[in-house]
């Protein structure tokens, strides 16, 4: 069933210089080879490239070039075939349709990608690391993805259960072959630190892991203050383009502008709001509730401050509201007279009018998040959430394990919680089969015997 051929067009629809039609499976060759008039591609060697036209009923359909990867050096493992036609919509989709009357079927989407992972060609976090590349949104994100489809991911991942199976195989040993007297002495002196050493290292990465996914996702970001202090100016400023209207009426912002923008490597998801103020305008409102919201789903406040007006009861309250947030009071309209005599830990003054002060804010926003600890030459940075909540459960049964420990349970109990560990760190790279865990302890024995 695996093995049928499928096709797909892989280019974005749309007009555009080329398309590439792809097929990927045991037909694919023969499929093709149907329709095109040039050199018989079975004939060809693998990462060739020819040229010649599609036909149909006698009709020449397009020009084309046809890539060949032959079985098992392509993504999928399978033949691969590309069609590279002419980017008309119209085109890709007749050359599609003629695949597909030639016997081919119409992949799912990402069928090709798991193709490569259940041919074992890339392993789960690769795959995943293909839509990361696909999806990156900075130099740095794009650094992350490439690493992840380098298998950076899988190597950290297999190396933390290479060290659970050690520990697990000191169980095993113990359990299955009491014969041996030569065994190490299985006590909470031997178990117990090779356990701990693992949960710390688990700690560490889950740690960083937080640093990753700022660079990979970016900064929830939301700006916050009272009616006309400078919100959306700010916003502006940051954009460096006129997104969100600006006039000097209180409550000219009702609904949430949003806008993306990289800041010296990291992204910034910003949403400028209401201004927060109690109001009778039902419009106005719900704006004020959709501020309220931001507010708890930020990550980072920008809080604004008029530098021309001393601290108001609204300011107050609204500082009170944001105190337990990562927060960065930003004092704008700096240009005018100074009345605001309020000090703030993280903050920075401010012109959006004018355009200065903006680097100063940036550079405030950087380090608070990367503080110079992020280098991507030499950590391995877990940015995926789904690498993270699995991470973060071994984590927890490796916890249970020396609760097990410290209650005096049988080592077979211990063991329980060390296999569930080493299943969910399995699950992140997509072997979740207890016959590896029997393969990889079975290895180890057989070294004595
Ligand atoms: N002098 C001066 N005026 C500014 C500065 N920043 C913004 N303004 C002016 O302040 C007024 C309000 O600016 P907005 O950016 O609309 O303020 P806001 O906080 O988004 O207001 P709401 O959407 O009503 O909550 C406008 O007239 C801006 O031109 C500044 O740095 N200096
Ligand atoms: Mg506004």
């Amino acid at each position: 069933m695996g093995n049928d051929t499928i096709v797909a067009i892989s280019t974005a629809l749309g007009q555009g210089a080329i398309s590439i039609v792809r097929l990927s499976g045991e037909e694919a060759i023969e499929i093709v080879n149907k329709s095109f008039k040039g050199v018989n591609l079975e004939n060809v060697k693998s990462h060739t490239i020819h040229y010649g036209h599609i036909v149909y009923n006698n009709k020449n359909i397009d020009e084309v070039m046809i890539s060949v990867f032959k079985a098992p050096k392509s993504f999928t493992t399978e033949d691969i075939i590309e069609i590279n036609c002419h980017g008309g919509i119209f085109v890709a989709n007749k050359i599609l349709e003629i695949m597909l009357i030639n016997g081919a079927r119409s992949a799912n989407p990402g069928e090709f990608t798991e193709r490569a992972f259940l041919n074992g060609r890339i392993d789960l976090t690769q795959a995943e690391a293909v839509m990361e590349i696909i999806e990156a949104k900075s130099d740095m994100s794009l650094t992350l993805a490439n690493e992840g489809l380098d298998g950076v991911i899988y190597k950290l991942i297999t190396d933390l259960r290479s060290n659970l199976i050690n520990i697990i195989a000191n169980i095993e040993v113990n359990i299955d072959y009491p014969e041996y007297d030569d065994v190490l002495e299985l006590s909470n002196n031997v178990l117990k630190p090779e356990i701990e050493k693992l949960i710390s290292k688990i700690e560490d990465i889950l740690e960083k892991a937080h640093y990753g996914k700022i660079i990979k996702d970016g900064i929830k970001t939301a700006i916050i203050g009272r009616p006309n202090v400078g919100k959306s100016s700010i916003l502006n400023a940051l954009l460096r383009e006129d997104k969100a209207i600006v006039t000097e009426i209180l409550g000219t912002t009702r609904d949430i502008v949003e806008g993306n923008v990289n800041i010296g490597g990291i992204i910034l998801n910003l949403i400028d709001t209401a201004g927060i103020r109690e109001s009778n305008d039902l419009v106005e409102k719900i704006g004020i509730n959709k501020a309220k919201t931001a507010i708890n789903e930020a990550e980072l406040i920008l809080f604004v401050l008029d530098n021309n007006q001393a601290l108001t009861n609204e300011d107050k309250k609204l500082l009170e509201l944001t105190k337990s947030k990562k927060r960065i009071v930003i004092i704008n309209k700096k240009d005018l007279n100074k009345e605001l005599t309020h000090s703030f830990n993280n903050s920075v003054a401010i012109s959006a009018l004018h355009k200065t002060g903006i680097e100063d804010l940036e550079n405030l926003i950087r380090h608070m998040f990367l503080s110079g600890e992020i280098n991507l030459s030499d950590q391995t940075y877990v940015s995926n959430t789904r690498h993270i909540a699995k991470l973060s459960e071994s984590l927890v049964a490796l916890k249970e394990s020396i609760q097990a420990i410290h209650s005096e349970m049988p080592v077979d109990m211990v063991e329980i919680d060390l296999k569930n560990a080493w299943m969910l760190l399995g699950e992140i790279i997509g072997d979740t089969s207890t016959t590896s865990l029997l393969d990889e302890l079975f290895r180890k024995f057989c070294l004595g015997k």
